[in-house]
């Protein structure tokens, strides 16, 4: 291997590194050049003697794994995402990793562990300086503006935003429903500094046409095929108004990560945080409602009515997501803990949200929803931040327990036991339930 080869042991690069920082590259080092662009690698040589030392074993089958197939013993265990801390990651590309709901125990969660997910490849260039956001479409001034404009020309703010996935708790639907098996750890509510989306969008004068946002950024298509997007969303100009949306460029007080959008990120918090558009560099308003990537089809979008399991919806009946549900997670204790012997007394702590809503109530049960024991909870430190609860339940005797939490929001709704079933499998806020064992 030559001396200047990533792999060498003289660079001490990391493959999965790699992996999250190019990985065509590392595609290409692991697998092998492809021969033919649709043809899937396969492991040889150097690669495929470097990635069976890590798993321990040689792979009998290496011919069948497709091209940037991460093994699910390293996807588990060894893989590392430089800035991110004890993320699982879902072994598939593009980088999709969830946060284990006890390390989501604090209030504003850190950096390293704020889940990742990406439709696409990310961006080689997340340069803050050189960094353009356009502002185009039904406007009557087109902007083109750096960071340093956002910076200069608009107030800056600083928010605690709650993002979640629309497909958290995925894992949970049966029959599976396609896509990313989150269970529960697709939600984060990190700090976050920018700019009103509402001050840019009159500063370029939205034109009475524009019904609808269109949002772009620089990630792109797993595909590699040029013009074809990974994800492009877009809201109502009612909710593109609303002066809670954030055009950010600091995490916790730092640049971006690259992961979670660098150096420029749109937040529309409240709903699916696929709308929250990552790498972000072009918003446009549009005079129809948005058909980009990820807004047609089935994408985000419910029956119209609960379906049984299983059962097969028009998609021309669908409904788009807007606001997120009322939901909430047990951040401690960590489900399937034992107590030390006679300890009966368990502090138990989570956050609670509720999309555009607010909690209003947080009830814990310890006996499978006979009685509901109600928790102290906290308002949220901003609009859309999410909002800490805490009780210490008593458990009567030795034995197996299951912890329940339920949030009800300002609308009267409460979080059910079970979720009805959904094709794409979003927006399961079925109550999270941790197991506690008293000896
Ligand atoms: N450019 C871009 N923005 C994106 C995505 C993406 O793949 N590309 N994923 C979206 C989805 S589906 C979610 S849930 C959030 C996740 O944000 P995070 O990765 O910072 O946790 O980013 C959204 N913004
Ligand atoms: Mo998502």
């Amino acid at each position: 291997m030559p001396r200047d080869h990533p792999l060498s042991a003289e660079n001490e690069v990391d493959l999965f590194e790699l992996y999250v920082e190019d990985p065509e590259l590392a595609d290409e080092l692991v697998f092998g050049r492809v021969a033919h662009k649709d043809r899937r690698g396969f492991l040889k040589g150097a690669g495929l003697t470097a990635m069976g030392a890590l798993i321990g074993a040689a792979i009998p089958f290496h011919r069948n794994m497709p091209s940037g197939f991460i093994p699910e013993a390293i996807a588990q265990s060894g893989m590392k995402i430089k800035g991110k801390n004890g993320l699982t990651i879902l072994n598939d590309r593009p980088v999709n990793a969830e946060t284990p709901p006890h390390l989501l125990d604090d209030d504003v969660t850190p950096t390293a562990r704020h889940f990742i997910r990406n439709n696409g490849i990310p961006p080689d260039d997340m340069n803050a300086d050189s960094w353009r956001l356009v502002i185009d479409g039904f406007v009557d001034n087109p902007l083109k503006l750096s960071i340093a404009d956002l910076k200069s020309k608009f107030e800056t703010v600083t928010r605690e935003i709650c993002i979640e996935c629309g497909g958290n708790g995925r894992a949970f639907f049966d029959p599976k429903a396609k896509g990313n098996q989150w269970s529960l750890g697709a939600v984060a509510c990190a700090q976050w500094t920018g700019v009103r989306l509402a001050d840019v969008l009159k500063a370029a004068g939205v034109k009475k046409q524009a019904i609808y946002t269109a949002h772009y950024g620089s990630d792109t298509h797993l595909s590699g095929k040029p013009g074809k997007l990974p994800i492009s969303r877009g809201v109502p100009i009612k909710k593109a108004m609303d002066p809670n949306n954030l055009i950010t460029f600091a995490m916790n007080g730092s640049p971006i990560h690259p992961m979670n959008g660098a150096p420029l990120r749109l937040h529309i918090p409240g709903w699916p945080g696929s709308f929250s558009h990552k790498w972000f560099n072009r918003m446009q308003l549009r005079d129809v409602v948005h058909d980009g990537t990820k807004m047609t089809g089935a994408a985000y979008r419910l029956p119209p009515y609960p379906v049984a399991a299983g059962t097969k919806v028009k998609t021309k009946s669908m409904v788009l997501i807007e606001s997120m549900v009322v939901k909430s997670l047990i951040t401690s204790p960590q489900t399937g803990i034992k107590l030390p012997k006679g300890e009966r007394s368990v502090p138990v702590h989570g956050h609670a949200w509720a999309g555009d809503n607010k909690v209003t109530r947080l009830d814990l049960s310890i006996d499978f929803g006979a009685h509901w024991i109600q928790a102290k909870l906290d308002p949220p430190s901003n609009p859309y931040a999410w909002q800490r609860f805490a009780q210490t339940v008593r458990l009567p005797r030795q034995g197996y327990y299951e912890i329940w939490a339920r949030a009800t929001d300002d609308q009267g709704h409460k979080q059910p036991f079970a979720i009805a079933w959904n094709p794409k499998g979003y927006m399961n806020n079925s109550m999270h339930r941790v197991s506690v064992y008293a000896s």
